[in-house]
């Protein structure tokens, strides 16, 4: 990683989804010694603490579960991320539900105009209310940073879209809804779903990503959705697919990742310590974490 400062935020957001717990994820991230790990790399840390979630509770329209309250959390969220960037320290927000990349990205991106968004998941991201299966915002951040879906949310920061189709990479996919797949064939969105995973290999996979980033960005947010691993290695998540991507492939797209210097932000969303066993899914978040920023075997 390029800078020497990370600053932590925390978003105890669970309104973007079904299941309790998720709002835990922070604590049980914390719990798991994030700090530790990255002050033995090297890193001062500056724990801004958790960002405040109030259920509003006005939630007009069904098919967008919550859309109040997370438009609030996520202005508030961009604000925050923002001012880290403002000070020169690399921002890294810790989940809740994936609903939070809403406004993580809509901060990173006041910064980078080419923002490049490698989002690693089982799954797209990509709906609207009208594709959505389950009325879920954790199923729309992606989409919602590409310009489309709710306007409320759309337009976090005052400025809309945040991303470019040929900006972002998914790493990881296996559960796409049909209207995320007419997206992305429509767009021609770069995605590595599991057959690529398994045919081409992850190393092939992140030095073709970097390739296609690399000189039409000017920076990189990682989006890393723990249920992205199969869920034998991460199981406190709240839509664990199997079939997923393994601890071995993941620690090395993280250690490939931090030789390239190019991330500048990034955010570990979805763990839910409720469904989790012993925090083991906390624990995997950090390691994970320490791959990112540096951490080797030798
Ligand atoms: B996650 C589903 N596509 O929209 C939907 O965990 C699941 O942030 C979304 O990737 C999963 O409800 C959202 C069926
Ligand atoms: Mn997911
Ligand atoms: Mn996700
Ligand atoms: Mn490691």
């Amino acid at each position: 990683m390029g800078k020497k400062t990370i600053s932590m935020v925390g978003v105890p957001m669970d309104l973007g989804q079904s299941r309790r717990g998720v709002d835990m994820g922070p604590a049980a991230i914390r719990y798991a010694g994030v700090v530790e790990r990255l002050e033995n790399l090297g890193y001062e840390i500056n724990d801004l603490g958790n960002i405040e979630i109030e259920n509003v509770g006005k939630d007009a329209k069904r098919e967008i579960r919550n859309v109040n309250a997370i438009v609030e959390v996520n202005r508030k969220l961009a604000h925050t991320v923002e001012k880290i960037m403002e000070e020169g320290s690399f921002p890294l927000v810790l989940g809740g539900d994936h609903s939070i990349a809403i406004g993580t990205i809509a901060g990173v991106s006041k910064f980078f105009h080419q923002l490049g968004v490698i989002w690693y998941d089982a799954h797209g991201d990509l709906n609207t209310p009208e594709t959505s299966p389950s009325g879920n915002i954790h199923g729309m951040p992606l989409a919602t940073s590409l310009g489309l879906g709710e306007r409320d949310l759309v337009n976090i920061g005052g400025y809309a879209p945040k991303l470019k189709y040929e900006n972002i990479v998914i790493i990881g996919a296996r559960s796409l809804d049909e209207g995320e797949k007419d997206l992305i064939k429509k767009k021609g969105i770069k995605v590595y779903t599991m057959h690529e995973v398994d045919r081409m290999g992850m190393s092939a996979i992140i030095e073709e990503t970097i390739a296609y980033l690399k000189n039409k960005t000017d920076g990189i947010h990682l989006s890393f959705d723990l249920d992205a691993l199969d869920p034998i290695y991460a199981p406190g998540v709240g839509t664990p697919v199997s079939g997923g991507v393994t601890f071995r492939e993941t620690h090395l797209a993280l250690e490939m990742l931090a030789e390239t210097n190019l991330i500048t932000s990034a955010e570990f969303v979805e763990v839910n310590p409720i469904l989790d066993e012993r925090n083991k899914t906390g624990s995997l978040t950090v390691e994970l974490i320490g791959s990112l920023f540096g951490e080797r075997i030798l």
